[in-house]
């Protein structure tokens, strides 16, 4: 069997294990990304679009902020659509601080080529990917690529295969204590060529259901309306979509421009936390230890925060024999997990219709939005959340 050593074992290629890669890097220190899927597949896996700020400035900070700043677009603000009446939160006005649109995709891209230049190893259709020996400390992971069995021996697991990977489900059993909230809803999200209806997006509250409209260049679109969370794709025809967007977000001048959609997919909604992020020399970060509904645009964000953390206290003990950060690490990102979570949670339920909710319910779930989006105090913690919390 071929065995290679390194000092950081990654697994998963999505944004917290590349991140991961990027910054070990750029302190110096060897890794290797084990990657399921291949380069083609997840350079094309349409995801998130909202990059918080300090998210952002952390890739202007390591190299990777050039394209977004030429293709993304800076929205110092948002909108909130409730009973026909839109409320604009000003994020800039009211926090000095903004968003990059730029997708998710493209922020894989951008990572890989920056990856692949400096000489960083990322083995794609990697299979049977398996960790070992992380309790003590010479964990190895053990993997198929290139028809062969091999061997990667290491100084610490990163588990960065998202929530359907194998890392967390190595945990001892019985170590695990899982938060989980299921929602009764999933979205619908279209991408379609048809220039977007609003310079910034639209969250629209309706008695229909929730709507999303958010865009990903000048002339394509990306939205989203609430349905039912196994609902058929099948059921949703273009001109339904269409009719339905319409509906949900229709307002005193505004008119939803149409085109042909060319992506449609259906996403079930979930709030989970797994607790703790690690065990011996295997560490978890993003979806592989946590998920929220994409309401409040923070899995992405969340998956860098949690590499960010996990950078400094690998660097501090890789440099300095200083594991203060690596024992701390769960509670480090616990700490801003919890927020996150509370966000995505408080965006979701005030923002989408329950079945359950009965008049009184709907009536408290107005006034809330009510009071956030008329107070001056409610629109700033509104866009202290939204634009994204301090990344440590
Ligand atoms: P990822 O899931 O992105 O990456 C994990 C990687 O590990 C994948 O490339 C996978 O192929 C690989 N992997 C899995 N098992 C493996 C194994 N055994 N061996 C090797 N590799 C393995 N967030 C938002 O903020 N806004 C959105 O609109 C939004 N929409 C979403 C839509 C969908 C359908 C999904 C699933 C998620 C969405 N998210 C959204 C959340 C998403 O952006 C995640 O938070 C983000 O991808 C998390 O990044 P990672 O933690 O790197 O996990
Ligand atoms: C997106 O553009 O895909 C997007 C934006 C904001 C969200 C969710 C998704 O809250």
């Amino acid at each position: 069997m071929a065995v290679r050593r390194t000092r950081i074992g990654i697994i998963g290629a999505g944004p917290a294990g590349l991140m991961l890669s990027h910054l070990l890097h750029l302190s110096g220190i060897d890794n290797v990304i084990l990657e399921s899927r291949s380069r083609a597949y997840i350079e094309s896996r349409i995801r998130a679009g909202i990059l918080e700020f300090e998210v952002a400035e952390l890739l202007r900070q390591t190299g990777l902020g050039a394209r977004m700043d030429r293709e993304g677009s800076r929205h110092d603000g948002t909108n909130f659509l409730v009973n026909g009446r839109l409320h604009h939160i000003d994020f800039q006005k009211l926090v000095g601080k903004h968003v990059m649109l730029y997708s998710q995709h493209e922020v894989v891209r951008d990572l890989i080529a920056a990856r692949l230049a400096a000489g960083g190893e990322i083995v794609f259709e990697a299979s049977d990917v398996a960790v070992h020996d992380y309790a003590a400390n010479e964990p190895f992971i053990t993997y198929n690529a290139g028809g062969a069995a091999r061997r990667l021996d290491c100084d610490i697991i990163a588990g960065c295969d998202g929530f359907h990977g194998v890392c967390r489900g190595a945990f001892p059993a019985g170590t695990i204590t899982a938060y989980d909230r299921e929602y009764p809803f999933g979205w619908l999200g279209i991408l379609a060529e048809a220039p977007p209806s609003k310079d910034e997006l639209i969250y629209a509250n309706h008695a229909n259901g929730f709507a999303l409209l958010s865009m990903r260049s000048p002339s394509i679109s990306r939205l989203y309306l609430q349905c039912a969370p196994d609902e058929p794709i099948e059921n949703w025809p273009d001109d339904r979509i269409w009719d339905e967007l319409s509906t949900r977000l229709t307002h005193e001048g505004f008119s939803l421009k149409t085109g042909p959609i060319f992506q449609k997919s259906v996403t079930a909604m979930r709030s989970y936390v797994a607790e703790p992020m690690q065990t011996g020399r295997l560490f978890l970060a993003g979806d592989a230890a946590h998920i929220v509904p994409p309401t409040g645009a923070k899995g992405l964000n969340s998956a860098i925060a949690d590499v960010a953390i996990l950078h400094r206290a690998i660097a501090a003990y890789i440099k300095r024999d200083d594991d203060t950060g690596l024992n701390g690490y769960t509670e480090t990102c616990l700490h801003r997990i919890w927020q996150i979570e509370r966000f995505s949670w408080w965006m979701t339920s005030m923002m989408h219709k329950f079945d359950t909710h009965g008049p009184f319910d709907t009536r408290m779930q107005t006034a809330e939005l009510d009071y956030f989006l008329t107070s001056t105090a409610g629109q700033m913690i509104l866009a202290e959340n939204y634009v994204g919390l301090p990344l440590h």
